[in-house]
């Protein structure tokens, strides 16, 4: 398995682990760029957001769940938090299992590209 995020919910990497369901899993990016830079993954390799099933209610509903517990959890719930999903090398996509990271814990820039 050449994925990296599938060896860390296999149990075959290590991750500092922030939060986990039955299908979603979130911890630490390894390359933090913020003070809380936390990666939301699903189980199920999932390329990217365009192959996210919008009929897999359970799956939505985790996700947005694991959105909230993590911004909770690490406090940026309250002092605010960019939520982002990058499609494609030319966004940035290194990773191509679906991720969104949630990144907070000071005042981020505000341009989006
Ligand atoms: O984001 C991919 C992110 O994944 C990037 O910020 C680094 C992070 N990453 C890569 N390998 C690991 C491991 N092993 N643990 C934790 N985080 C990791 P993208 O949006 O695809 O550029």
């Amino acid at each position: 398995m050449d994925c990296v995020f599938c060896r860390i919910i296999q149990g075959e990497l290590p991750a500092k682990k922030i939060y986990e369901s039955e299908r979603v899993i979130a911890f630490e990016d390894i390359q933090k760029a913020a003070p809380v830079h936390v990666l939301i993954v699903p189980k199920q390799h999932i390329e990217s957001i365009l192959q996210l099933p919008d009929d897999d209610t359970q799956l939505l509903a985790e996700l947005q769940k694991a959105i909230r517990e993590v911004a909770a959890l690490t406090g940026v719930a309250e002092s605010g938090f960019r939520l982002v999903s990058n499609k494609g090398k030319a966004a940035g996509q290194t990773v191509f299992h679906l991720h969104f990271h949630i990144l907070g814990g000071r005042d981020l820039e505000l341009t989006l590209a």
